[in-house]
């Protein structure tokens, strides 16, 4: 079991460093930023939230939510103008949630499975315009 959970911490972490790099290629301003329109991705792991971009661009935004853990989590997006959240997903499940963003917000990503924010699971992501 330890081993399983090693393997989904590396899993997330080079999955946010692969993403990482996979954009804003030639932009350094952009970096850390999901592009307008843009995908962002947010893994999900014992006991932590791993996103794409440390940013998203105001404006319409899409959350690809992968569980990369070995237990069930979920993901809740709220923030002005925003309340989104996805149902429990199992280990290796997957889901698209579309959210509309304001800029100059902080969006709060929390699992809201018992006990789980209290353990590590909640992050925030800023809103650019
Ligand atoms: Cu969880």
């Amino acid at each position: 079991m330890t081993r399983h959970t090693s393997f989904a911490v590396l899993a997330a972490v080079a999955f946010a460093a692969t993403a990482a790099s996979g954009c804003g290629a030639g932009q350094p301003v952009a970096a850390g930023t999901a592009p307008p329109g843009g995908t962002l991705r947010v893994g999900l792991a014992e006991w932590r939230i791993v996103t794409s971009s440390r940013a998203v661009t105001a404006g319409g935004d899409q959350i690809t939510v992968t569980n990369t853990g070995t237990t069930g989590h979920d993901l809740h997006i709220t923030g002005p103008g925003v309340h989104a959240h996805t149902a429990t997903l199992p280990p290796g499940g997957t889901t698209t949630l579309t959210i509309t963003t304001r800029a100059a917000t902080t969006l709060t990503l929390t699992c809201e499975l018992p006990g789980h924010e209290a353990a590590g699971m909640h992050t925030t992501l800023a809103v650019r315009r």
